[in-house]
């Protein structure tokens, strides 16, 4: 096992991180920016090393910085987190030149799924279901209107670089995709620096439902069931649960079945998450592989029981999987809401100092932040402040949990989501568990009633 580990990371999830290493009897080394100075992962580390200024280019994804501070504190193994260098292949590669242990898959299994073209093909062979669309990055227009004609439209133009939304067209006609594939073009070089785009049909309001994997250095893979993600604004998750509402046993064990063998044909290790687009018929469609731990895993662990960051750790030091699928149960429901530091109406970022924070505890609740009393909400990074968990026997009793801790959380200073998700947990779709990625763009189109005259209740 490893003696040493340096997080990569900031905020709730690289405290998460010191949580399993303290469990695990390792130490642990925070790096920080600048603005980190005083935040809680830096505090609670075995040592700390600050590795740049304020902006994330400078510090976070500063891959020679953080090399630097390893070596220099000799941590035997990095955890990246999520976001930042957690899916680069380059950091990867970095680390095992220079022995330095990278918690997650191989850089080859990297380098594999940021590239969603040939993510596809591959999964299409491993027996994944995929969408009808082309086979590699679009090379002629004229090729690119004969296989849209032969799909039907509407078809979606996505970037191969991309994830996460960003260079994706939806062409609803001919007429339009000639504009539509070099739009996405100059977008997907823009931000990734890849033109390369291809093309697939085009699900109208679907789910996005994803399965959570581990694989250890023995060829051994285990699912731990899928979250239900639908309920996103401009792809960035609001609120998740496991189990899918949408899912039933059968259906878990099938689509499970699935992934275990994908993740087999690309010797996948360590963590992983396989997501889904689910059409209103009930078919499931191979999006993309995230190659990292996920900001919404506590919903996989409350229902599970298993530290999927324990685990991670394990498996990178090169530990067996200590269960077998037959181990893995699922019990009850979870429902993670993502505290944004933001307006409620207009999303703007609210950063600033959180004078008051306090979330109850109670029966079935997890709270991870990087909040406290007197912090500071800095401007450089994402907005996430906390994460509030909750688990119960079922999923009215989650929902109930949930309403119950989000009305008695005090935060005072700055303006969160809270009062969203509250709207959101009162929604008798939501209830009924009709969600779908079109979810929030209805519910934010929806006059509201409610007493300060179609606003959100001020922020708590
Ligand atoms: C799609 C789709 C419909 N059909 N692909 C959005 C993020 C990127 N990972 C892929 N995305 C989508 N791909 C086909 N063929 C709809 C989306 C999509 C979406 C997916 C998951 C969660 C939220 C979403 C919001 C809008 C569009």
């Amino acid at each position: 096992m490893f003696k040493k580990i340096l997080i990569a990371n900031r905020g709730e999830v690289a405290m998460r991180v010191i949580f399993a290493c303290r469990e695990l009897g390792i130490k642990t080394v925070a790096i920080y920016s600048e603005a980190d100075e005083n935040s809680l992962h830096v505090r609670f580390a075995d040592e700390d090393v600050c590795i740049g200024p304020a902006r994330s280019a400078d510090s976070y994804l500063n891959v020679p910085a953080v090399i630097s501070a390893a070596e220099i504190t000799g941590a035997d193994a990095i955890h990246p987190g999520y976001g930042f260098l957690s899916e680069s292949a380059y950091l990867a590669e970095v680390c095992e030149a220079c022995h330095i242990r990278f918690i997650g898959p191989d850089p080859q299994v990297i380098r594999l799924m940021g590239d969603k073209a040939r993510a596809r093909r591959v999964m299409k062979k491993a027996g994944v279901p995929i969408l009808p669309g082309s086979d590699g990055p679009l090379d002629s227009e004229e090729r690119a209107l004969k296989l849209a004609k032969d799909i039907g439209y509407p078809i979606i133009v996505k970037a191969t670089a991309g994830g996460g939304g960003r260079g994706m067209r939806v062409v609803r006609n001919p007429s339009e995709l000639p504009n539509a594939v070099k739009t996405a073009q100059r977008e997907a070089e823009a931000a990734f620096g890849v033109p390369d785009v291809y093309i697939e049909k085009y699900v109208e309001s679907p789910r996005h439902i994803e399965f959570q994997i581990l694989g250890d250095q023995f060829g051994n893979v285990l699912h731990l069931g899928e979250r239900e993600c639908s309920i996103q604004r401009r792809h960035q998750k609001l609120l998740e649960e496991s189990p899918s509402p949408a899912l039933t046993e059968k259906m878990r064990r099938k689509m499970g079945g699935i992934v275990i063998d994908a993740a087999k044909a690309v010797q996948y290790t360590n963590a992983g998450t396989f997501e889904f687009l689910m059409d209103p018929a009930g078919h499931f469609y191979f999006m993309e592989a995230n190659t990292r731990l996920q900001v919404e895993h506590p919903v996989t662990e409350m229902v599970t029981g298993i530290d999927i960051v324990k685990e991670q750790i394990r498996i990178a030091a090169g530990e067996k999987l200590s269960f077998k699928q037959g181990d893995v149960t699922f019990t009850g429901h979870s429902i993670e809401c993502r505290v944004n530091a933001e307006d409620p109406e207009t999303f703007t970022p609210s950063p600033g100092v959180i004078h008051v924070f306090s979330v109850p505890g109670g029966p079935g609740v997890r709270v991870e932040t990087l909040a406290h009393s007197d912090c500071t909400i800095s401007p450089y990074y994402d907005s996430m402040i906390a994460k509030i968990i909750v688990h119960g026997r079922d999923r009215a009793e989650a929902i109930a949990r949930m309403r119950r801790v989000l009305e008695m959380t005090v935060i005072e200073g700055i303006k969160t989501s809270i009062p969203l998700h509250l709207k959101i947990l009162d929604d008798p779709d939501f209830q009924a568990g009709r969600v779908s990625t079109s979810f929030m763009e209805r519910f934010l189109a929806r006059p509201r009633s409610n007493s300060s005259g179609g606003r959100l209740a001020e922020a708590v």
